[in-house]
């Protein structure tokens, strides 16, 4: 298993940016980003770690964080913006379109050839909120536990190409940048209707919890209403199966 941390994460070049990295800190390690992100402060604070000990997924769950391959990192808003959860992976998608077929899946993945590269976890305390990223970059597949070796992948593995987790944090943060003074300019309704779309999950049949239907929209939370025989059910958290490749 590779240990190396390659090359020391920093920015490829200053951002050029209205709001996301207003400054960047860089750890060697922390429990989670979004800690950290939680605890310091500050609107537009970008805090990225080499080595996450407790990375974390939604549902406390875990988010795999192997030393030094991939970018873990969060950005700190100091007032509520709506559309966060949406927007984040829109950004990341656009930027890894130039390494594979990157899609969103619902709620906030964004899956490489078919795989997921990629978590996005949005948590607040009080007004604070911590947008927190994890891209997998240098991993080769055996980087990875065994339950997540046919369901994750890394750019490189994915593009057959090396990329500078530099270059790639610098990219996603000028997009996230974007997609933020979009939502701040009340481009929410946008958002919200591109980021549907990419979702591709309108009009599938899925399962969730012993309950089957029709996904009929996905609300402004992001939540599935979904038509079942037993009425409209809204579905905001946990897995889904989706039984049709409609
Ligand atoms: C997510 O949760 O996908 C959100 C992950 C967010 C991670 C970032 S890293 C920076 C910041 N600091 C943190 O502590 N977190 C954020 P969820 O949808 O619940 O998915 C978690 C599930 O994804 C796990 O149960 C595994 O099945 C799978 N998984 C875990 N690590 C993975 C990885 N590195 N690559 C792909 N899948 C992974």
């Amino acid at each position: 298993m590779s240990k190396t941390i390659r090359q020391p994460l920093t920015l490829a070049t200053p951002l050029n940016t209205t709001f996301v990295g207003s400054r960047v800190l860089v750890y060697e390690e922390v429990t989670s980003t979004n800690d950290r992100a939680l605890a310091l402060g500050g609107d537009g604070l970008v805090v990225a770690a080499d080595m996450q000990t407790a990375g974390r997924g939604r549902h406390g769950r875990s988010w795999h964080s192997e030393p030094g391959l991939g970018l873990w990192f969060s950005v700190v808003f100091e007032r509520p913006l709506e559309g966060l959860p949406l927007a984040a992976p829109l950004a990341v998608r656009d930027v890894l379109k130039a390494w594979g077929e990157a899609i969103v899946k619902w709620p906030n993945d964004v899956l490489l050839n078919g795989r997921k590269v990629c978590g996005v976890l949005v948590e607040s305390r009080r007004n604070r909120t911590a947008l927190g990223i994890g891209i997998n970059v240098h991993h080769t597949e055996d980087d990875f536990p065994f339950e997540l070796r046919d369901r994750a992948t890394s750019v490189e593995m994915a593009s057959g190409r090396t990329c500078d987790r530099r270059e790639l944090l610098r990219d996603v943060l000028v997009r996230l940048d974007e997609r933020v003074v979009q939502l701040r300019g009340g481009g929410f309704a946008q958002i919200h209707a591109e980021w549907s779309e990419a979702c591709r999950i309108v009009g599938r049949r899925i399962r969730h919890e012993g309950i089957e239907g029709i996904v009929q929209s996905v609300d402004r939370d992001g939540a599935l209403v979904v038509e079942t025989p037993k009425g409209r059910e809204r579905i905001l958290l946990g897995e889904i199966i989706e039984l049709d490749g409609a």
